[in-house]
């Protein structure tokens, strides 16, 4: 029996990935650029099951709970490549604890592929570089190619499944204000929201063709140090996502009154002199992208809105060592021995 456990953090995008152009591998219509965060990290442990360990299928749980059919579906779609890449048939149990909270508003999907692609890897035995989990950790969602790196992460489109993964940015320090406005179940999902933009928005190709410009000038402004351009571009990147968002047919409105109220005090704090900039993800939760400095200022103007969350940059994407817990099945009659990574 083989096992591995990992660990991954959530990321924003400062520039937004947002429609694909293969939905079977996740190539995006463009590259995105995020700062992975060092706040609610998922940790998953990856156990092999012996042939005569029943069920012979996967089996998830998340949080200590069993996963509705749809997780458990993605997590095996995973496995599959995994087992594929591996030469193996065998079946296995996942557990995954996300930090996240779930008035945080975060996408789970990021952080959960990150981290279920390095312990899939190590408990299967791969041995994969940095380029090739981003790869793997993509199959199960794309921004989860970006978990996998630390601090700034570039998601190059790529031409193909080869070339489509992401790499870490040199940057200036950063720091984020998570705002959480609302706790309700996002409508629509951004899976099925990027297939309806691709397919009925008239900005689709507009946003497609001025992301790619976009990227070249935050990857420039990262090269400066310049982080006031770098958050113009992430300001701009988010309102564009969100027109054309808003110009589905039928539309998909994820700001609300109070996302925009919190688009007007970062407004106000810019005139003041302070280095802040907005960004919104596929839900009403804003953003404010800072300096480390200014965090904390930031932080203490715009909480009047909803819980604020203060990150700085976070680590890469790694495995850790099992908890004894964790190493043996549930139902197993004698106490766990101590666990180690695979
Ligand atoms: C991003 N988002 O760049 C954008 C901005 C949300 C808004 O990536 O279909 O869960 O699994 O590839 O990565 C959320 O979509 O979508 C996302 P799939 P994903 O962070």
């Amino acid at each position: 029996m083989s096992i591995a456990t990992a660990r991954a953090h959530p990321n924003i995008a400062l520039v937004k990935y947002w429609g694909k152009r293969d939905e079977d591998l996740i190539l995006p219509a463009a590259g995105s650029l995020s700062l992975t965060l060092d706040v609610f990290p998922t940790t998953t442990t990856v156990r092999l099951q012996d042939s005569a360990d029943p069920p012979a299928q996967d089996v998830f749980t998340l949080n200590g709970a069993p996963a509705d059919e749809k997780a458990t579906a993605r997590v095996s779609h995973l496995l599959d490549i995994v087992r594929d890449l591996a030469g193996t048939t065998a079946r296995a149990h996942v557990d995954s604890i996300s930090e996240i909270p779930v008035a945080a508003g975060l996408a789970s999907s990021a952080a959960g592929f990150a981290a279920l692609a390095v312990a899939a890897a190590g408990a299967y035995g791969l041995d994969l570089d940095t380029a090739a989990l981003s790869r793997l950790a993509r199959r199960g969602s794309g921004s989860a190619s970006r978990s996998l790196i630390g601090g700034l992460a570039v998601w190059n489109a790529g031409q193909d499944d080869a070339t489509s993964y992401a790499e870490s940015v040199d940057g200036p320090d950063l720091a984020m204000v998570l705002l959480s406005l609302d706790r309700g179940q996002k409508p629509v999902s951004s899976r099925e929201a990027m297939r309806r933009t691709a397919a009925t928005s008239p900005y689709y190709d507009g946003w497609v063709s001025s992301t790619a410009a976009t990227l070249e000038q935050a990857l420039a402004a990262c090269r400066d140090g310049d982080v006031a351009r770098l958050g113009e571009l992430t300001e701009i990147s988010a309102l564009r996502m969100h027109a054309a968002i808003l110009a589905c047919e039928p539309p998909i409105r994820y700001l609300t009154p109070a996302s925009w109220a919190v688009f007007a005090d970062i407004e106000q704090l810019r005139s003041e002199g302070v280095p802040v900039y907005g960004t919104a993800d596929a839900g009403p939760n804003v953003v404010a992208l800072t300096t480390p400095e200014h965090a904390e200022l930031v932080s203490q103007r715009l909480e009047h809105h909803g819980a604020a969350t203060i990150s700085g940059a976070g680590p890469a994407a790694t495995t850790v060592p099992t908890l004894a817990a964790d190493a043996t099945p549930a139902a197993a009659p004698t106490p766990p021995t101590a666990g180690g990574e695979a």
